[in-house]
């Protein structure tokens, strides 16, 4: 089944984060091996992710942009081999801001476009998108990854993300991407503190009642390590879980998650309840 088909489809989905950075929060540094990234992309879909998010850029707090030169240069060949390598029912997603990554992503065969930036970094995002007829998640963040835990402040945290996210799809069908490509993305952890994510987390249904089909990415982040005074992002598997528990039962279609066989069966438990 195509990916915009799928999407369309009740059943909740999972992306496989596939991190080829050397700084990622959580497992940087781990695959930046092509043999060693390829590899862990075939065991995220044999795990049960129907999208492989492969991502050369880290936008943990605090880093630094990388030059589209370098994320093409550690994303491509990794797209590349999983293209041939990947089950038929298995996409790849290319988690980037720069239309050039975007592009040669698409041509080594990624069919999702994950902008943290919500078309915002790269004006010809949306371009790329709307003439490629791809999906495109259009996530919420405030400031930059290099200064958006500085100090953000938000009156009614569900209301502005709201606001900004509809602004943003209304701009992406202005620029030509028809409204069944347009995934959006309340952004946890980007600009927000502890108790904006949980309002977020706590409303998801008011995402999930535009109509859009709502991702999520809680994996392994630090607001569950504030509540559980754990520092280090593998402890948190049993977290995220919980939290893709819950997004199942209020209406979220994707969720990205690095670890797929705990978040699998929290799915399908999940599913089953909400169907019953
Ligand atoms: N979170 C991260 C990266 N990309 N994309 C979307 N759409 N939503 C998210 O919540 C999201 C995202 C951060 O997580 P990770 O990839 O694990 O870390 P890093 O940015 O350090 O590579």
């Amino acid at each position: 089944m195509r990916l915009l088909d799928r999407l369309q489809e009740p059943k909740p989905m999972l992306m496989g984060i596939l991190n080829v950075t050397p700084d990622s929060f959580s497992d940087g540094g781990r695959y930046l091996d092509v043999r060693a990234a390829v590899a862990q992309g075939l065991k995220l879909a044999e795990e049960g992710a129907e999208i492989i998010d492969v991502g050369g850029e880290s936008t943990r707090p605090g880093a630094e942009p990388v030059a589209a030169e370098e994320q093409i240069r550690r994303v491509l060949p990794v797209i590349e081999a999983l293209s041939e390598a990947l089950p038929a029912d298995c996409s790849i997603s290319i988690d980037t801001t720069i239309a050039e990554v975007a592009k040669a992503a698409i041509q080594a065969g990624a069919a999702l476009i994950n902008d943290v930036s919500a078309g915002r970094a790269d004006p010809q995002m949306f371009q790329l998108a709307a003439s490629h007829k791809l999906p495109i998640v259009l996530m919420h963040m405030q400031g930059t990854p290099k200064t958006m835990q500085d100090n953000p402040v938000y009156q009614d945290v569900v209301a502005e993300v709201l606001a900004f996210l509809k602004a943003r799809a209304l701009a992406a069908q202005q620029a030509g991407i028809a409204r069944e490509q347009i995934l959006i993305d309340p952004g946890i952890g980007f600009g927000k503190r502890r108790n904006d994510n949980l309002q977020l987390l706590a409303h998801l249904d008011r995402f999930v009642a535009t109509g859009f089909p709502v991702l999520l990415g809680t994996s392994r982040k630090r607001f569950m390590g504030q509540i559980l005074d754990v520092g280090e992002p593998t402890e948190l598997v049993a977290a995220t879980v919980a939290t893709t528990a819950l997004g199942v039962m209020a209406g979220v279609k994707v969720f990205r998650v690095h670890d797929v066989k705990a978040n699998r069966q929290a799915l399908e438990v999940a599913w089953a309840i909400r169907n019953a």
